[in-house]
C-alpha cells in the first residue's frame, strides 16, 4: 500500500466536485495527511500554488482546463509531479488539440461524472464499495445519470432514497455558494458515508434554497430580456445556473444566459436545448475575444469584462446561426 505525507485535493464547489472530494478523503485518510479546497477553472493555478508546497501529492478534481491557461497549467502540473503525485481526474471536454501532462495520472473522459470517474479509480484501488453510493449523489447532483454504472449502481440502493440524498445535497450546496468552510465540514461528514439527510445545517440550507429557486423561477419569468436566439438576466436572486434554464425555457429560445455581476466582471452561466454544442461555441468565442468559457454541450459558463458583453451577444448569436 501506498503511503504519503501531505495530500492536496483541489475540486469543484459544486455537487459533483464535494463528492468527489470525498471519495479521496475517504481514500486517502489511513495514507496521507489531507486537506482539502475548493476552485475553479480560471483559478486553479493561483490556489495550486497557494495551497500547495513543492513534495506534496495534489489531487484535482472536477475542474475543467481552461482554454487560455492550459498551456501553462501543463507546465505547473509536470513541474509538480517532478516532486510528487499528481492526479488529475475531470469529464469536462478539453482544449483543441490538447496533450495532457507528462508524469502525472491523467483520468479523464467525458461519459460521466466526476464523482463517478473518482469513485471507479478509487474501487479499483480498493475502495469499498459503501461508497458507491456517494458517487452516485455526485452523479446525480450533475445531471449524469444516466451513465451505465449510474444505472447499474442504483440497483445496489433504494433508488428513492438516493434521490432523496442527493436532492438535500446539491440543494444544500447550492445554497453556500462560497461558503467554503462549511463545504468542507460536508467533504468530511460524506466521506464517512453518513446521509445528507441526517445532517440538519445541510438540510436547512436544502430547504431554504427551494423556496428561494422558485421564487427565482418567477423573478427571471419576469426580467427576462431577448437577444435574438438568446435569452438572459441579469443578477437573478439565485442560483445562475438554474436561472439560465429558466431564461431559456421562458424565453422560448435555444440558448439562455443568466449573468452574476461582480464589479466589471461578468460571469455568466449558459444553459442549452441540446441543439448547439456550447462548450465548443464557447471555446471558439474565447480564442476570438480573449475571454474565459468552456463547460459541457448543455451547460457551460464564461467570465468577460462587462464592457465585452454587447459584443459577446452579437458574437454568440452569429455563432448559434452557423452550426
Ligand atoms: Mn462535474
Amino acid at each position: 500500500m501506498l503511503y504519503l505525507s501531505n495530500c492536496i485535493v483541489l475540486a469543484h464547489g459544486d455537487g459533483d466536485g464535494v463528492c468527489s472530494a470525498s471519495l479521496l478523503l475517504t481514500y486517502l485518510r489511513d495514507k496521507c495527511n489531507t486537506r482539502v479546497f475548493f476552485t475553479h477553472p480560471v483559478g486553479l493555478i493561483g490556489d495550486l500554488r497557494e495551497t500547495t508546497k513543492p513534495g506534496d501529492n495534489v489531487f484535482i478534481v472536477d475542474i475543467a482546463i481552461d482554454e487560455i491557461m492550459a498551456n501553462e497549467l501543463v507546465k505547473t502540473l509536470e513541474e509538480y509531479s517532478r516532486q510528487g503525485l499528481v492526479v488529475y481526474i475531470d469529464h469536462h471536454p478539453l482544449p483543441e488539440g490538447f496533450e495532457p501532462p507528462r508524469g502525472i495520472e491523467w483520468v479523464h473522459n467525458t461519459c460521466c461524472s466526476a464523482s463517478e470517474l473518482t469513485y471507479r479509480y478509487l474501487y479499483e484501488k480498493g475502495l469499498s464499495n459503501e461508497y458507491g453510493r456517494v458517487g452516485l449523489y455526485g452523479a446525480i447532483s450533475d445531471y449524469l445519470d444516466e451513465t451505465p454504472w449510474v444505472k447499474e449502481e442504483l440497483w445496489r440502493w433504494d433508488k428513492r432514497m438516493i434521490y432523496l440524498e442527493a436532492g438535500v445535497l446539491s440543494q444544500g450546496l447550492e445554497g453556500s455558494r462560497r461558503d467554503h468552510e462549511f463545504k468542507r465540514t460536508v467533504v468530511e461528514y460524506l466521506s464517512k458515508n453518513a446521509l445528507p439527510s441526517q445532517y440538519q445545517e445541510l438540510v436547512a440550507r436544502s430547504i431554504k434554497q427551494a423556496e428561494i429557486d422558485e421564487n427565482m423561477r418567477i423573478w427571471v419569468k419576469n426580467n427576462l430580456k431577448i437577444h435574438g436566439k438568446i435569452a438572459y438576466v441579469i443578477n437573478p436572486p439565485g442560483s445562475i445556473g438554474r436561472a439560465a434554464n429558466y431564461a431559456r425555457i421562458y424565453g422560448g429560445v435555444e440558448v439562455g444566459l443568466a449573468i452574476e455581476e461582480r464589479r466589471d466582471l461578468y460571469v455568466i452561466s449558459l444553459r442549452g436545448s441540446g441543439k448547439h454544442d456550447l462548450n465548443t461555441i464557447l471555446r471558439k468565442l474565447s480564442r476570438k475575444l480573449g475571454i474565459h468559457g468552456g463547460g459541457h454541450p448543455f451547460a457551460a459558463g464564461a467570465r468577460l469584462p462587462r464592457s465585452l458583453f454587447y459584443l459577446f451577444l452579437v458574437e454568440l448569436n452569429k455563432m448559434l446561426g452557423e452550426d
